[in-house]
């Protein structure tokens, strides 16, 4: 038996949705997390600090009972975005992040940026106060084959962007490439990159070999085998750039297996068991808790946290829920599709 306690770790990048899909899910990330950073790509998005109050009022009502949990928020930029209310809700602490979706990249993000030059006074503001942004990474030029976004995003918009707004905090959120990871190794402490739990077990194959799989579909869209790879060393190294988003991203069944599928793996359930599986195989344990629990905070200028979690490796294969039931329907819990023998203490 092995046993491992790391401080409480933190999600990066969570999606907790609105009303009855937020009441259900909400549980399955304060029984591992203590913080999470939550993404404002809600129908309509939350823009404002108003709005990121108000969303961050009804997370705090669906808290189950006893949950020590505190939601990050995060203001959803659009090109008419104030500067003034983005630094007003940052200093009064409410706002830890602000993310921008190229408009079209992913799910709800229709009300984002297509022209980068209006948003310039706003990344400004947010270089000059420390306001990290949060990036969503591909391009959405129809011509550009979806593998290849993330890494033409890089040089034709991350780059461009970053030179122009010296001092300007990032975080390139869940890369899924080679060119993601050796990109973030190249740059300053300005940088910073989130990876998702299944980006490190699943390649394309895994998506489309055999039949096709719906709850493996999420965006940006899993790669080639050498980028999972790329992505696993990253992950395992300890490195301070590097930490854990895990963009679980629910989706009710009946709108992951039909004939149009929404992107999103939701892995807030069993993310913890399924990390130290994947840094036990790759010999580096010991590393799980920069990873999970130690680099977020540092980037994010936050302490770590001093309550623990534990974690447990037996001979009997961990269990969970194939589902959550919510009330707004049934969500897939995200299947690696191999035993796990890592147990948390919650
Ligand atoms: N990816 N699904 C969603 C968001 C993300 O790009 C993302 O952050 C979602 O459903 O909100 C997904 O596959
Ligand atoms: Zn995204
Ligand atoms: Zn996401």
């Amino acid at each position: 038996m092995t046993r491992i306690t790391l401080p409480r770790p933190d999600d990066w990048h969570l999606h907790l949705r609105d009303g009855a899909m937020l009441t259900g899910v909400l549980p399955e990330t304060t029984r591992h997390f203590a913080r999470a950073i939550v993404m404002p790509n809600l129908v309509p998005p939350v823009v404002t600090g108003a709005e990121a109050a108000a969303y961050r009022d009804r997370i705090l009502t669906a808290l189950p009972a006893g949950a020590a949990f505190e939601p990050l928020m995060t203001l959803y930029l659009t090109e008419t975005t104030d500067p003034a209310d983005v630094a007003a809700a940052a200093a009064s602490g409410l706002v830890k992040a602000v993310k921008l979706y190229p408009a079209g990249a992913t799910t709800n993000s229709h009300s984002g940026v297509r022209d980068f030059d209006k948003v310039r006074g706003v990344l400004e503001k947010m270089a000059e106060i420390g306001l990290p942004l949060c990036v969503h990474g591909e391009v959405v030029d129809p011509a550009i084959d979806i593998f290849d976004r993330e890494a033409v995003f890089i040089e034709t918009v991350l780059d461009p962007i970053r030179r122009a707004t010296p001092g300007l905090r990032v975080v390139m959120e869940h890369i899924t490439t080679k060119d993601g990871v050796d990109y973030a190794r190249s740059q300053d402490d300005t940088l910073a990159a989130t990876i998702t739990t299944h980006h490190l077990i699943l390649n394309r194959n895994h998506i489309l070999v055999g039949g096709i799989k719906p709850h493996y579909y999420c965006l940006p869209v899993a790669k080639r085998e050498h980028h999972r790879l790329a992505l696993r060393a990253a992950a395992t190294s300890g490195e301070t750039r590097f930490f854990l988003g895990t963009d679980s991203a629910p989706h009710v069944d009946p709108l992951k297996e039909c004939a149009c599928g929404c992107a999103g793996c939701f892995t807030a359930t069993n993310t913890m068991q399924l990390l130290a599986h994947v840094f036990e195989e790759e010999g580096r344990l010991a590393n799980l808790s920069a990873f999970a629990s130690e680099n977020g905070p540092r980037f994010y200028r936050l302490p770590v946290n001093t309550a623990t979690l534990t974690l447990e490796k037996t001979t009997t294969a961990a269990h969970w829920p194939a589902k959550i039931e919510t009330g707004a329907g049934p969500v897939t819990v995200f299947d690696p599709g191999f035993p796990v023998f890592w147990h948390a203490i919650d």
